[in-house]
């Protein structure tokens, strides 16, 4: 077949400023006519000499608007001279999967579709995303090119008729376009590359085995793929490599709305799998959000593992995963709102530790120079450097290979590596769709409030309980990248407290409208008398101060949190 571009006159929309993680927006603000190829373009433009008979992949998460996506993207890369696009079947691709698929081929970089954690379906949200060579989501420089050409365009290249691809049939098609470029659109199998990149990272016979039952412990799984993208990985992975079992994974259909949830794995939104691991007849629960970055994880009865700790827990196991025995372990990271469990583990075990700000797209530049072995964020995200995203599916698999390895129950090992480490206890209170304006006043009166330096010093009393904390620092953290020296600024009130505990508070970048008052509390107990207290009671003085601080419910007039993880 063959095709002719055309060049379609367009004028800027407002907003396409990519946020923590991509471009997110309500489904309905992308339908808009040219909204979807003025920022695509806008991507594509960024390549500049690099885009001539480049690759590229693209895929998604499946929610509602991602296959007309896919479409327009195929379109519009065959005008614009792409020489190839690896595309997922049914334009599906968990973003740990797209990541993978980059770096394999050496590709340009991938268009990645979703809005990860957001609901999906027509009157929900939708998301594009672009990550470069590496297979990480484009840095700061990159996304603000992106935004500055969104800004300024004015038209866009598209095929004069859609390219004819059945995105439902593996294999390679190819066109002719204006007469002589040759155009690729290979459709590939969604799960094979992923999985045999995570058949090389770990020990799928040990791992076997512990679910199996044949090293003497039973052991029963329980995977919810919560309607996003992970479904088939799980299916394929756990159920036919690993010989799991049916029953170890639920709603494994990815479905357009998510089944109407939130596909975000917490406390909260995961309840279902909470629910079931409080039976006590599993031993190991996990569940991952719409695009299979992220992930919780629980043990027998329920028993929550804070992102913080699983990050400092596989931090302290990576031994017995055979990808890092054949790296070696270099450095550890985690996003500033983090809880600092891992900064002990890597104080230990001699590592070079960082703190960066929230976003995955932090950590790219120092595993790309050797640096970085793990990390993970307060936000549900743990991964390696054996790619550029957070990843759900290797999360779990480095947890079995752990618990495989120790012996130990996930409770069990929590509770060892504690009595080791000392415990950090962790919360965020989230306030969603609060107004903007006010929001960004209170963040400016604490910011004022932070940098004085008569505060440094100051006791804050929580008035219920009497208890008092002392202002070590305040400040708004800046970030310098070690690797390029690019700045970051103004990721974060923290105010830091003189027994090592920290309040920060944030707008998130992930939302789609509104705005979204995140509130991060963390505090370090040596004290392993203390270490099996309940984590709200622990925290309760603390959040208390941070909300008479911050005077959050003056601002935006809510008592209670939406949710709290
Ligand atoms: C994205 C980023 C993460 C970040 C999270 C929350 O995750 O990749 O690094 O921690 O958003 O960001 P915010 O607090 O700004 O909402 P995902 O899973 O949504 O792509």
């Amino acid at each position: 077949m063959a095709y002719t571009t055309k060049k379609v006159p367009t004028t800027p929309f407002d907003g396409q400023k990519p946020g923590t993680s991509g471009l997110r927006k309500a489904v309905k603000v992308f339908q808009q006519p040219n909204y979807t190829e003025n920022f695509v373009q806008s991507i594509l433009n960024v390549l500049g000499d690099k885009l001539a008979g480049s690759t590229l992949v693209v895929g998604g998460d499946g929610r509602f608007f991602g296959k007309d996506a896919v479409k327009i993207i195929i379109n519009m890369c065959a005008a614009n001279r792409v020489g190839k696009l690896f595309v997922g079947q049914n334009g599906i691709l968990s973003t740990p999967a797209a990541s993978c698929l980059i770096r394999k081929h050496q590709t340009a970089g991938g268009i990645i579709l979703t809005a990860s954690h957001n609901p999906g379906g027509p009157d929900a949200d939708f998301g594009i995303k672009f990550n470069t060579s590496n297979g990480g989501p484009a840095p700061d420089a990159v996304t603000n090119q992106i935004y500055s050409l969104t800004t300024k365009i004015s038209e866009y290249l598209i095929t004069d008729s859609p390219v004819a691809v059945d995105l439902s049939k593996i294999g390679s098609n190819t066109f002719t376009v204006d007469g002589g470029q040759q155009f690729t659109v290979e459709v590939i199998d969604s799960v094979s590359d992923y999985l045999l990149l995570m058949k090389d990272i770990f020990d799928f016979e040990s791992i076997k085995k512990l679910l199996s039952g044949s090293s003497g412990k039973p052991f029963k799984l329980l995977l919810n793929a919560m309607h996003g993208v992970t479904g088939p990985y799980v299916k394929r992975i756990f159920v036919e490599e690993l010989g799991a079992g049916d029953d170890c994974c639920v709603n494994t259909t990815p479905l357009e709305d998510f089944g109407g949830h939130h596909p975000d794995p917490n406390l909260t939104y995961a309840a279902d799998l909470v629910k079931a691991m409080a039976q006590g007849n599993h031993q190991l629960g996990a569940a991952f959000d719409g695009d299979g970055d992220r992930n919780m994880i629980l043990g027998v009865k329920a028993f929550f593992v804070t992102p913080s700790d699983s990050l400092a827990v596989l931090a302290a196991n990576l031994e017995c995963i055979p990808y890092f025995k054949k790296t070696g372990v270099r450095g550890y990271a985690r996003s500033m709102p983090t809880a600092a469990a891992v900064d002990r583990v890597a104080k230990e075990t001699g590592k070079e530790f960082f703190e960066v700000p929230t976003g995955w797209k932090y950590f790219g530049n120092l595993m790309d120079a050797g640096r970085l072995s793990l990390c993970g964020e307060e936000s549900f995200g743990t991964g390696s450097d054996h790619i550029r995203e957070k990843d759900g599916v290797w999360a779990v698999l480095a947890w079995l290979s752990v618990l495989a390895h120790t012996g130990l129950g996930v409770e069990q090992l929590l509770k060892q590596h504690w009595a080791r480490f000392g415990r950090n206890f962790f919360t965020r209170y989230d306030y969603e769709g609060c107004e903007s304006d006010p929001c960004n006043k209170m963040m400016a009166e604490l910011e004022a409030k932070a940098i004085e330096p008569s505060f440094v010093g100051t006791p804050l009393t929580a008035a219920s309980s009497g208890k008092v904390y002392t202002v070590a620092k305040g400040d708004n953290f800046e970030y310098t990248d070690p690797i390029d020296n690019s700045v970051a600024k103004g990721q974060g009130i923290r105010v830091l407290f003189s027994d090592g505990s920290r309040v920060i508070y944030r707008l998130s970048g992930t939302g789609s409208a509104g705005a979204t008052v995140r509130l991060y509390i963390d505090s370090y107990e040596s004290d392993s008398s203390k270490h099996s207290l309940d984590a709200e009671e622990m925290l309760g003085p603390l959040v208390e101060i941070a909300l008479q601080l911050s005077r959050l419910e003056h601002f935006t007039g809510r008592s209670k949190p939406t949710v709290i993880t």
